[in-house]
């Protein structure tokens, strides 16, 4: 099973992104992420054996981490991986500061416990679309969503014929800075 951490939206908040996933699939096709599979990954683990899965499930449910406000607005792409994504917006240094903080705490934690981050960055976006065709990004619009994340799971997935399967493991707790 492959493993992460991300702040997940609620039923709500993941239908106001729904918009968004639809007007990407018209402009670029692909395959859309399933509304109740939206979310914002911190923390990336792969592929994970079930006793180191249990130790770590054990381990994260006391950490705490940072919450705060984002307005999701900024569409982007990963294009190896053929993902249209939609990021928060950033007028100011300090806007997403503690969603960074929030990055670097939780691999803080992960750290002692042997896991290194596989991304060069932290670049924080929800997945829209997989394996989407070309086209201008421009063109992709849509309501910007204001979102304060309430909850923060660590996640296995496993592929399944209609896309990844995801079970939540743990819920972390989250505090307002
Ligand atoms: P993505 O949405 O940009 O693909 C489960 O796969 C979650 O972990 C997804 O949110 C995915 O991000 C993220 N992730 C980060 N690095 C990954 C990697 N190397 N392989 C698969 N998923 C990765």
């Amino acid at each position: 099973m492959r493993l992460f951490f991300a702040y997940w939206p609620s039923v709500s908040k993941a239908r106001e992104i729904v918009p968004w996933v639809e007007k990407a699939h018209a402009l670029f096709g692909g395959r859309v992420m399933r509304t109740d599979t939206l979310h914002m990954t911190l923390a990336f683990l792969g592929e994970t054996d079930p006793d180191t899965t249990g130790r770590l499930v054990a381990a994260c449910r006391g950490w705490s981490l940072p919450t705060g406000s984002m307005v999701l607005n900024q569409p982007g792409r990963f294009k190896n991986a053929k993902v249209v994504w939609l990021g928060p917006e950033q007028r100011s240094a300090e806007e997403l500061e503690w969603l960074h903080r929030a990055h670097q705490r939780l691999w803080g934690l992960l750290q002692p416990l042997g896991w290194q981050p596989r991304e060069p960055q932290f670049r924080p976006h929800v997945s829209l679309l997989r394996n989407a065709g070309p086209g201008a990004l421009d063109t992709l619009q849509g309501p910007a969503v204001s979102w304060s994340p309430d909850r923060c799971v660590l996640v296995g997935s496993r592929p399944s014929e209609r896309g990844s399967h995801y079970t939540v493991l743990a819920e972390l707790a989250l505090f307002q800075e």
